[in-house]
């Protein structure tokens, strides 16, 4: 349609005879005064971080027009994965008003008034609201959707993937056409943003290619400002280019790849052709598209920390103010004879005014409800004759909540011991405010976790089969395609030979290339097709190799996955399933050891550490009905080892959060899980042949840890404890400690020092050897329980 405009635009405008239809010159002003408005709120919001009412600025100034440009291609169901600078997209698809924008910049926390994230992330990390205030997931299909930003550069990419991957298979699998709130059989389109400097990130790269592999409908356009921070071009990007870096991955006519487009961003007719021609290949043909949008400026430099003019010369600063994409658009228009300068300059006016406007209210909002609060304090200080402190309230004109809570707990700390209605009423009103608190900065991390406790026993035929674990997951698999058209697995070999494992085997050729896939070698974009696929309604089970692999993709695992529903506070979910397995393999890169650098980044995900296949599969189960992303880690050991085939695979369901006592003892309480959970049953075996019985604990699930306190409650029968872990000390094993002395309240049952048994702090050696030596071993168990007990009664238990 706009192409279409422009080519009838152009011919009237320059003849000078015929004015411009009236759509099209109130289509130029809007675009012009949107133009305008963005920017306004670019130059308030500096000097609102300057003046000290912001902590931190960064802002679209100089992006204007290509984000109009990309705005006007964009539909409902469409996805946008982006950063910072898309102030102005966000404004032109009708998902952020300027006051929200401010409320954003000030972090105010109520999510109706800050949308994004209720004041979670800083300014310009934008977000729409995919779930309900109940957590469901709205009909996506009736708006236009942003996943939520993060701030690591390039992170932004391996998601964008998946957003686009999912209309491939919306489109492909006729058994999701009927799921509309989602998808319209696939004809959206996931647009990706990105800086010029960001694209030096091995994300940016892994996903062109991968997007270009799979054929996916993606338009990726890269902001070209020609700096990264105060390093230029020359530094970051080979021939000083993406599009030209990009070339060999050019579709011919008729061939893959990626098709490439390339416009300058104060050239308003230009962008608007591109972006239609682009878009519309993206949507029809399903092939992903770069526009590379050159000759961008960047007025106030690039965040309120600091000026540009410490490392741009007075010629590049010249050329901003003459390239300003909003000073080209005017003249465009003028030239064009679409509105006279005055008109224009109406036009900004008004701008300013409501960019003010909206600025202001969103302070007042944003102050009041501050206010509210710090006029409960004052109010309830005064009445328990506490005057100074509520007076220092009073007096400091801009006080925010800590300093509530610092003056109102100050005070209950210097009252400590006295009695009285005045003091149990400010203790009440911090009571309140607490659980305020923590819904603003601390709930979302998961989905309602009521959702986890569901359980269904796993049930045994009288003549049920003994086979391979592998098989009981494959069966299982089986069963959950068959009956879950939404569910996909994909990874490296998990397609044709069904994984390195056999875990998938023969389903791709039951289910089809597109839902059993292989993956080329991308740890961090096959985590991030999963990210997408599950934002966009899908049950993605992403596969990685190997547990030691995962560091490719911890970064994201971390920094976006796990943080999705707690950085939109509940707007946005990924109930993504990341499988892999480890533990016990032999060598340096395939120890499947490093727990507890995984559990302690990856807060908001599930983990789970099965002991076996068949409660691997109980908790995929589980996962699958659950809202919440998680971490699956089968045993390596496990695949060839036998078990019994359960009858009801589909419906079992293993409790997630709640550990198991799998052998019953008095002496001593051994907790573990995965692999050197059945090395401390082996000891227990021969502990039990020196007199001592051992209590042996599965943790099974690590994020959550034993809800039930099923550990404490063990150590209150045996008073004694020992956590074995083959990380290295002071990883999972310190979790674990902290969650049963601490937490679960061990500690006031312990008769003995509690020990931890781990591997050496080295990475463990390669061959049965390597691995004897760099990890706990049966015969390390056996000697550190009995050294326990020898502890407490030598007589009985006599030094070894
Ligand atoms: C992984 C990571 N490294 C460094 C940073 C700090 N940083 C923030 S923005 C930025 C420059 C980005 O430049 P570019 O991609 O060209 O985008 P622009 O800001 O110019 O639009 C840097 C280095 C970061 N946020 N994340």
């Amino acid at each position: 349609m706009f192409f279409t405009l422009f080519l009838s635009l152009r011919p009237m405008s320059l003849a000078g005879k015929t004015a411009v239809n009236d759509t099209a010159k109130q289509m130029l002003l809007d675009d012009y005064f949107l133009a305008c408005l963005s920017r306004e709120a670019s130059l308030l919001g500096r000097k609102e971080v300057l003046t000290g009412k912001a902590k931190f600025g960064i802002f679209g100034d100089g992006k204007e027009l290509a984000q109009i440009a990309m705005a006007k291609q964009f539909q409902n169901g469409d996805w946008r994965s982006g950063y910072y600078r898309d102030q102005t997209f966000m404004m032109a698809i009708g998902q952020l008003t300027v006051q929200q924008y401010f409320a954003a910049l000030y972090a105010h926390t109520d999510t109706e008034k800050e949308p994004s994230s209720g004041g979670r992330q800083m300014g310009g990390h934008f977000s729409t609201r995919a779930l309900d205030s109940n957590g469901n997931w709205k009909n996506v299909m009736e708006m236009k959707n942003s996943s939520s930003d993060i701030s690591p550069t390039g992170g932004q990419m391996p998601r964008l993937l998946g957003l686009a991957q999912a209309s491939k298979y919306y489109k492909a699998n006729t058994a999701l056409h009927s799921r509309t709130q989602f998808s319209n059989k696939g004809n959206e389109v996931a647009f990706g943003t990105i800086g010029d400097s960001s694209t030096s990130e091995g994300l940016f790269w892994e996903t062109m290619n991968a997007s270009a592999v799979l054929g996916v409908p993606m338009c990726m356009c890269v902001w070209d400002n020609g700096w990264g921070i105060s390093v230029p071009k020359k530094y970051q990007t080979a021939k000083e280019s993406i599009s030209e870096s990009l070339s060999g991955m050019q579709s011919e006519p008729g061939e893959g790849g990626i098709k490439i487009f390339k416009a300058k961003g104060w050239d308003y007719a230009e962008l608007m052709l591109k972006f239609e021609q682009a878009v519309k290949h993206s949507r029809t043909h399903h092939q992903p598209v770069l526009i590379h949008v050159e000759e961008l400026t960047q007025p106030q430099g690039h965040s309120t920390s600091g000026s540009h003019e410490r490392y741009k010369t007075k010629e590049l600063l010249e050329w901003y103010e003459e390239f300003d994409c909003i000073v080209q658009f005017g003249k465009f228009l003028t030239d064009k004879k679409v509105a006279k300068q005055e008109e224009l300059d109406e036009l900004r006016a008004k701008a300013k005014a409501q960019a003010r406007a909206e600025q202001r209210t969103a302070w007042d909002e944003f102050r009041g409800q501050i206010q509210a609060d710090v006029n409960a304090a004052i109010a309830l200080l005064a009445a328990a004759g506490q005057s100074e402190a509520a007076a220092s309230l009073k007096n400091n004109g801009e006080a925010i909540r800590k300093d509530v809570f610092e003056a109102i707990r100050k005070v209950l700390r210097t009252v400590r011991g006295q009695h009285s209605a005045e003091i149990q009423n400010i203790k009440n009103w911090l009571a309140s405010a607490q659980e305020r608190m923590h819904k603003a900065y601390s709930s979302e991390l998961y989905s309602d976790r009521n959702d986890l406790d569901r359980s269904v026993s796993i049930q045994y035929a009288s003549d049920a089969e003994m086979v391979d674990g592998r098989v009981v997951l494959r069966d299982f698999w089986d069963a959950k395609l068959a009956e879950m058209p939404e569910v996909l697995i994909f990874g490296e070999d998990v397609g044709k030979i069904g994984g390195v494992n056999q875990t998938c085997e023969g389903l791709q050729d039951k289910y089809g290339e597109l839902r059993v896939t292989d993956t080329g070698i991308r740890e961090a974009t096959i985590v991030g097709q999963a990210i997408g696929l599950a934002m966009r309604g899908l049950r993605p089970v992403a596969e990685i190799q190997y547990l030691d692999y995962i560091y490719y993709a911890l970064q994201i695992m971390r920094d976006d996955l796990a943080s999705v529903r707690y950085r939109s506070a509940g707007g946005q979910m990924a109930p993504a399933i990341i499988s892999t397995r480890g533990h016990r393999l032999e060598g340096i890169w395939h120890s499947g050891s490093p727990m507890g650098a995984i559990i302690s980044s990856v807060r908001g995900m599930v983990v789970c550490v099965p002991r076996n296949m068949t409660q691997a599969a109980g908790m995929y189960n589980n996962l699958l009905k659950g809202n919440d992303p998680a971490l699956v880690v089968e045993c390596l050991n496990g695949y060839r080892k036998k078990e019994k085939m359960p009858s009801n695979l589909s419906e079992m369901v293993v409790p997630i959060g709640v550990a198991e006592v799998v052998k019953v003892g008095s002496d001593i309480t051994v907790v573990s899980y995965g692999s050197t959970l059945h090395l401390c049953l082996n000891a227990a075996d021969e502990l039990a042949s020196m007199g001592i019985s051992v209590e042996v604990v599965d943790a099974q699930t690590l994020l959550p840890f034993d809800t039930t306190g099923v550990s404490a409650s063990s150590v209150q029968k045996t008073n004694r404890l020992v956590v074995v872990d083959e990380d290295v000390e002071g990883g999972a094993s310190a979790y674990l400690l902290d969650q049963i002395i601490n937490k679960q309240g061990a500690f006031n049952y312990l008769d003995a020092q509690p020990i931890t048994i781990t591997s050496k702090p080295h990475l463990p050696a390669y061959s049965t050897d390597g691995d004897y030596f760099s990890k706990p071993s049966v015969d390390d168990i056996v000697e550190a329980i009995y050294a326990v007990m020898s502890e407490g009664n030598p007589a009985r238990f006599p030094r070894i």
